[in-house]
């Protein structure tokens, strides 16, 4: 496949993280994309790693960053698919100002959360997504907060594309990473992804999860979409609330000023271009 990279991931055996990037490169290989159009942007921890493991344009920066940092991507060449791969604590935890603001906006760009309600790289600390009572490092007693709902949340936040997925189900997820691609605005792609070794929820979360898609349920009603991304005990995945009725930041940028114009030189700049902007910063 055209996003097959020479690099293997140093994940645990058996991790999240495996049918995640399996269907990302599924997704945009079914879409036709090349690797020279997608740019995939992340932040740290284990999920963060996987730019990594993928052939198109990768940028792994600070923790909690890297929607900004697609932001700038995206605004520098729109014609690229944009997208950012990160964790629950990296997401939800230390730049969810940015998401949520994301989430505002509308920006172009599509975030693929890989949710395993723990700190995986950290070996096993609470996250904004750990269970209320749930053991870890930093609760060993239970935690006693009750986790975020970022789907509930971002939907509140005016997300137009808000979807729930499951690493142990790659063909669904793969679909709902193309429609997210595909959708006109920001899309948020919630993965349970479970971490074998801090938090397995495999088990649970098999005997929990159904398909949206297999009931009689329509995304266009953001009412129901909240009553449903709360919904308990079940988990339901797939696509909760989908509109294109809001304009992206990105189309009101050309309705007021022309337009975000790619910045010229970006693929082509010339070392000596290179070091005299880097002079600029010193
Ligand atoms: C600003 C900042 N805070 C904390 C850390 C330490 N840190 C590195 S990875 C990590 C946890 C990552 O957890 P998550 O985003 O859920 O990803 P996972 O490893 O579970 O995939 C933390 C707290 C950091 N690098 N930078
Ligand atoms: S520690 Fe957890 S999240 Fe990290 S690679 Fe291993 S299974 Fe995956």
């Amino acid at each position: 496949m055209a996003f097959d990279s020479d690099v293997k991931p140093d994940w645990c055996p058996g991790c999240g993280g495996y049918g995640i990037l399996a269907s990302l490169k599924s997704a945009l290989t079914g879409l036709g994309l090349e690797p020279r159009n997608v740019a995939i942007a992340s932040g740290i921890g284990c999920s963060s790693n996987l730019p990594g493991y993928i052939r198109a344009y990768g940028f792994h920066g600070l923790h909690g960053r890297p929607v900004r940092v697609a932001i700038g991507i995206k605004s520098a060449n729109p014609s690229l698919t944009v997208v950012v791969t990160a964790g629950d604590g990296d997401e939800y935890g230390i730049g969810f100002n940015h998401v949520i603001n994301a989430a505002r906006r509308n920006d172009d760009i599509k975030l693929i959360v890989s949710n395993n309600s723990i700190y995986g790289l950290t070996t096993g600390q609470a996250s904004p997504t750990s269970e209320l009572g749930q053991k870890t490092k930093t609760t060993p007693d239970g935690s006693m907060i009750y986790p975020l709902n970022p789907l509930s949340t971002l939907l509140g936040a005016g997300a137009t594309f808000v979807a729930r997925g499951f690493s142990g189900e790659p063909k669904q997820l793969t679909k709902l990473i193309e429609e997210a691609v595909l959708h006109r605005g920001f899309a948020l792609v919630d993965v349970i992804s479970p971490c074998v070794i801090w938090n397995d929820t495999y088990a649970k979360v098999r005997s929990a999860v159904y398909k949206l898609e297999d009931m009689d349920y329509r995304p266009d009603d953001q009412v129901e979409a909240y009553r449903k991304v709360n919904e308990t005990p079940g988990l339901p995945i797939g696509i909760f609330y989908r509109t294109e009725s809001k304009p992206t930041l990105q189309e009101m940028a050309v309705a007021t000023n022309g337009g975000m114009k790619p910045i010229d030189g970006v693929r082509n700049l010339e070392k000596r271009e290179a070091e005299d902007l880097m002079r600029e910063f010193y």
